[in-house]
This record gives structure tokens, sequence and C-alpha cells, in this order.
């Protein structure tokens, strides 16, 4: 079936949107985010992955075309460096571990040199926006004080190690382990990380702490870039297991009915309220439970099948089935949007991730199950004629359509939706991590290196 769905998703997208970054399904034409500047062709970039692994051949070999001809970098345009790095850098890497395609590789290293001059600052810790023909970089006029953010600067890490990994270049590994060095020499509140970090001072901005929005990935990579090393980066795993054993003390909280929750925290003070961004979390602690220390390895996969039903509660618990942006654990409500502007569904795909990982790791056939609801769901309220929509209210009983088919249904809500109905040996865990947009990089042995050292 998602294999029909990327099928219905990429024809839509070939047919009204071609070379754009995204596709408006109902007003079909193209539509453009300025997270990615000039720079053209966020879905097939995205999608080449999920078409390679869904066997779609034909697609594959038109995207990786478009990719040979149109793909440009020399644009005169502000970009997101965390949006091009995780969806841009991310899916060319992927193609290239996928299907061999020099092409890939190449564009891959190019974009990852445009991106270095974001790391001009006194720290070395990025700016979040960044002007690629400029080489000017800045932060978010929203962002506390002027700092960067915690989950953007916080997830190029297992991209860069692949760069300079690809091209025999130190400089962007150097990079992101500069980061880590900034993190480890600071003060943390309570252990936890705040979202917010000024690149020029290297303090702390706000003490906002979340494992959604703004800080999420950020966890994430910790734990994936030790995985990734083979299990050979300790700092990684440190910096991991400790920020979970803070989170638990700190953040998670379980409802009088008997849901588990991970909230917010405002300088000491919890907001008890959880994103869908944060649902992700239930998957990253069930493939991080195995190296837990060896008494908490049941406790981790347990907190994962807990963060897992919390967010199918709060898919259940709405009209379509579809779960909000974000949902509360007050004013007597449990898992349930309160504020209008919380009640969208954007075809976000963390809960889905989720499931697929639990499903991994456990073979609980529930989480089948609930993958199969979404799907239903996904069908009946975002299948519009001209694509996949996201929805303004998930409470209501008519659509109203947001008219945007984001670039990560297709990489990572139709992926991971394949692969939780796929054998265990279509990219088993022993030998891929997924980067946050679901893009498949391979694990890098300590074998494989003892090889290439010998041949040389
Ligand atoms: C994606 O771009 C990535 O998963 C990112 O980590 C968070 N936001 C979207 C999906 O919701």
């Amino acid at each position: 079936v998602s294999l029909q769905m990327m099928k219905h998703a990429w024809d839509n997208y070939k047919r009204y949107a071609w070379g754009l970054n995204e596709l408006k399904p109902i007003s079909k034409q193209g539509h453009s985010s300025n997270l990615f500047g000039n720079i053209q062709g966020a879905t097939i970039v995205d999608a080449l992955d999920t078409l390679y692994i869904m066997e779609m051949k034909e697609e594959f070999k038109e995207a990786k075309e478009w990719v040979e001809k149109n793909l440009d970098f020399n644009v005169n345009a502000e970009i997101s460096v965390f949006e091009v790095n995780i969806r841009f850098v991310g899916g060319l890497l992927s193609a290239y571990y996928l299907s061999g395609e020099e092409v890939f590789r190449k564009k891959a290293v190019e974009l990852g040199e445009k991106l270095l001059p974001a790391f001009n600052t006194p720290t070395g810790i990025p700016w979040a926006l960044l002007n690629i023909k400029s080489g000017i970089g800045r932060n978010w006029p929203w962002a506390s004080g002027g700092s960067s953010i915690l989950a953007e600067f916080g997830t190029l890490h297992l991209e860069f190690v692949h760069l300079s990994h690809l091209s025999g270049n130190p400089v962007f590994a150097e990079k992101v382990m500069n980061i880590r060095k900034v993190l480890n020499r600071l003060d943390k509140p309570e252990g936890l990380y705040p979202n917010y970090l000024n690149p020029s001072s290297g303090q702390w901005g706000q003490h906002h702490v979340s494992i959604g929005g703004l800080g999420d990935s950020f966890y994430e990579y910790l734990l994936k870039a030790w995985l990734m090393s083979d299990k050979t980066d300790e700092d990684g795993k440190k910096m991991y297991y400790d920020a979970v054993q803070a989170i638990e003390t700190h953040l998670i909280r379980k409802s009088s009915g008997g849901l588990t929750y991970i909230a917010e925290w405002k300088g000491g003070l919890l907001e008890h309220k959880m994103g869908h961004l944060t649902c992700f979390a239930g998957g990253m602690f069930a493939l991080g439970a195995d190296g837990a220390p060896s008494d908490k390895t049941g406790h981790h996969i347990e907190l994962g099948a807990e963060i897992a039903r919390t967010c199918h509660e709060s898919y259940d618990r709405t009209r379509m089935k579809l779960g909000p942006e974000a949902f509360r654990f007050d004013g007597g409500v449990e898992a349930i949007a309160t504020r209008q502007n919380e009640k969208y569904y954007i075809l976000r795909p963390e809960v889905i991730e989720t499931y697929m990982y639990m499903w991994r790791l456990t073979h609980d056939p529930k989480y089948r199950e609930w993958g199969w609801e979404a799907v239903e769901a996904l069908e009946k309220h975002c299948r519009v004629d001209g694509g996949y929509s996201g929805i303004r209210d998930v409470y209501n009983n008519h659509e109203s359509h947001d008219d945007v088919q984001q670039s990560f249904f297709l990489s990572e809500t139709l992926k991971y939706l394949y692969l939780l109905f796929s054998e265990d040996d279509l990219l088993p865990f022993e030998h891929w991590v997924f980067n946050t947009e679901a893009h498949p990089l391979p694990i890098l042995h300590k074998d494989d290196e003892n090889k290439e050292e010998n041949q040389k």
C-alpha cells in the first residue's frame, strides 16, 4: 500500500510541481519554502532513497537525471543550514550509498563545502541561516538573545562524519566534533541541555528544554553517532545516556489516566504539553535500549513502548485518527489538543517512525495494527486528487486541507510505513542508521576500516 501511496504522491509532484521544492496538491502547483532559499527540487532529493528502496526504478532514474542536470547550489540565497543538511545532504548521501552513483557523492560534498562558512563564529557553533553565495550567516531573529538552536547545530553530526569519510577531507568531522567540545565545557542546568546557545559568547540563552521542536534531533544524533561509529564514539554514548537520565528525572511524567508523556521545561517549571515531534523519542529510547547500562535495557524498551502508546492515544482521541501538532495533560484533558493552533496534522512521520522501531525491536503485532490505522486515516482524510495534503483540525468532521505535500512525507512517513510492513533484513539496524529525515546512512564498521587500511 505504501508503494501505491508513494506513486500517487510522486506522480502528482511530477505532474504539477516538477523541479520545484514541494507540491500544493489542492491548487496543483509548486510550493516554495524559504527554508531552502533558491535551491530547488527538495521533494526529488528527499525522495530519491524511498524510490530506490521501493524499487521504483523508472522514477529513480528520472530523479537522478534531474539531479545531474538541474540541481544547482550556485545560487544567491539564504538557506536554513539544518534543513538543507538533513534533506539535501542526507538525501544525496543515502542515494549514493544505496545506488553507488558517483553524481550523488559529488553533489553531497559540493553542498557540504557550501555549508562550511556557517561555522565561522567565535565558538564554531554554526549559524542557523547562511547565504551560500556570500558565506554570511546569522541567526533566527526570534531565537533567544541571538542564539543558535540545539536541534539545528546538533543535527549535523552524522552527515558531516560521512562527508569527511567520502571526501577524504577531515574538515567536516572537525567542525562537528568541535560542537561536542563546546557543549562538554558548559554547565548544564540539572544535566539538561537548553534549546538556545549563543554562538558568540558560548553561553546558553533561555533555559527552555524540549525533546520536541528545537531540541529533538540533538538527542537522536548523540545516540546515532555512537551507533554509526560501530559503538566506538564513547563520548556520544555517554552524552546520550546522561541526557536520557536527566530527561527521565525532570521531564517524563505519568498522567492520572496512566499515560507516560514527556513535558517541556521552562527554567525549572514544567509545561505539560507534548508535541507530535516529541513522539519520535519512543523509537529513540527503544533503539538505545541495547546499549543502556545493563540494568536499564528492559526499562528503555518499556519507556519506548509507553511513549508509543501515548502517541497512539493522541491519534485515537481525534475524529480523524491522525494526531495533532501538540497535545496536553492539564486542565482535565489527556493527550488532546486544547488550542486551536495546535490541532493541525501536516503529514509528519514521528508516530509512525516510533511504531516502526517498536515493531522491529519487539515484534508486537499491535505496532503494525496501529500503523495500518494511520494508513487508513491518511487515505481517507489526506489523500486528494492532486496528492496528499495536511489537515487544519483533526478534531473536525470535515477536512480543511492546508494544501501542502511536505517533502518529508515522501522521505519519512511513507518510507517508515514501508519498512513497518517489510522484513527486518531490509535496511537492517546492524548496518544502517537513519538520519533525522529518514535517510539511511551506513554504519562505519571498524573491520571495514581495517580492511581499507590494509589495502592501502
Ligand atoms: C523533518 O524534517 C525531520 O524529521 C525533522 O527532524 C523534524 N521535522 C520534520 C518532520 O516532522
